[in-house]
């Protein structure tokens, strides 16, 4: 069973009583062989937290992680571009299925669109099975350049997720054709972190863009990322929001034509040169919210959906951190 968001709200406070009483239950009656004397403060409670550390094509973490506010520490120790995007595929649907069902297809489609077959290429689409329509994309963590840590925050109800990656190798296959897509559950346990609270806010629409007031000075910053309408876009997914640093040989041009995975020359390594891709927010349903942290450094960067012509679409917005 998976719990929709109101839904799970108001048994948010019951399963956190629950489990109170129940920890004071273990607490109460305590076995004579028990040796262990420790105090509370010595129990130090698990950060809210997990780290993902990507070497390969592969995402190494937990495999189960507690509902609600929890966040995600991303370590691309690769030598390629990566990001994660948690898929919420309809119940009973597995790993394997999508191995079989889904990953084909796309792989199939890709090649043909590689070798210019664009006709055939998005014909092979249709042969995507009549659940894939059906996936909500829950956020994750953005794009995040070789040997970049990145840190998102994010709330996530008890369920079934499959976490992915579809960035293309230099062969112009996805990533996750090789691999880079994972099985995580969230439990009935609740993180104990409340929403964070965000030094800058991004509102993020589909038709009027990224609305924020961007930083001008050097610091840690958290962001706060709000959807406030979804779409699909020409690219067949919706807008998320990405963090990139523009070093002095950045083109903006050559960025925002990499944002479109059906291009044989988009989204594929190597990533366009001068462009440090710091992590984000990866797409999200309207109305919801992901958090993510940065260290800002004196240069130039700027906010970028995953989209096609996000200049057009004001979802390319430039800003400056000066000393
Ligand atoms: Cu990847």
């Amino acid at each position: 069973m998976k719990f929709n968001k109101t839904t799970f709200r108001s048994f948010k406070v019951i399963l956190y009583l629950a489990s109170f009483i129940a920890f004071l239950g273990i607490q109460s009656c305590g076995s004579g062989t028990q040796t262990e004397t420790s105090s509370p403060e010595e129990e130090a409670p698990a950060p809210p937290m997990m780290e993902i550390v990507t070497e390969t094509m592969d995402f190494q973490m937990p495999d189960t992680i507690p509902a609600g506010w929890y966040i995600w520490r991303y370590h691309n120790n690769s030598n390629q571009t990566h990001f994660i995007l948690i898929d919420d595929y309809p119940d009973g649907i597995t790993l394997d299925s999508i191995k079989e069902r889904v990953l084909p297809v796309f792989g199939n489609g890709m090649s043909l669109l590689n070798e210019g077959k664009t006709d055939e290429g998005f014909a092979e689409f249709a042969n995507l099975p009549s659940w894939f329509s059906e996936v909500v994309w829950r956020g994750g963590v953005g794009l995040v350049s070789p040997e970049v840590t990145a840190e998102s925050i994010l709330q996530l109800s008890p369920g079934v997720y499959f976490v992915e990656c579809y960035v293309k190798m230099n062969t112009g296959m996805f990533h996750t054709n090789m691999g880079m897509i994972k099985k995580l559950v969230v439990s009935d346990e609740i993180s104990p972190m409340t929403e964070p609270k965000a030094d800058i806010s991004i509102r993020l629409s589909g038709e009027s863009g990224i609305s924020v007031d961007p930083p001008s000075i050097p610091g840690s910053y958290t962001f706060k990322v709000e959807f406030l309408d979804q779409k699909i876009h020409e690219n067949f997914v919706s807008h998320d929001l990405n963090l990139v640093r523009l070093q002095d040989n950045a083109n903006l041009k050559d960025l925002e034509a990499w944002m479109d995975w059906r291009d044989p020359k988009g989204l594929i390594e190597p990533a366009p040169e001068g462009v440090i891709f710091l992590g984000g927010v990866n797409d999200m349903p309207a109305g919801d919210t992901g958090y993510f942290t940065a260290q800002l450094v004196p240069g130039q960067y700027a906010f970028v959906s995953e989209v096609p012509n996000a200049s057009g679409k004001n979802l390319l917005k430039v800003f400056e951190i000066t000393q």
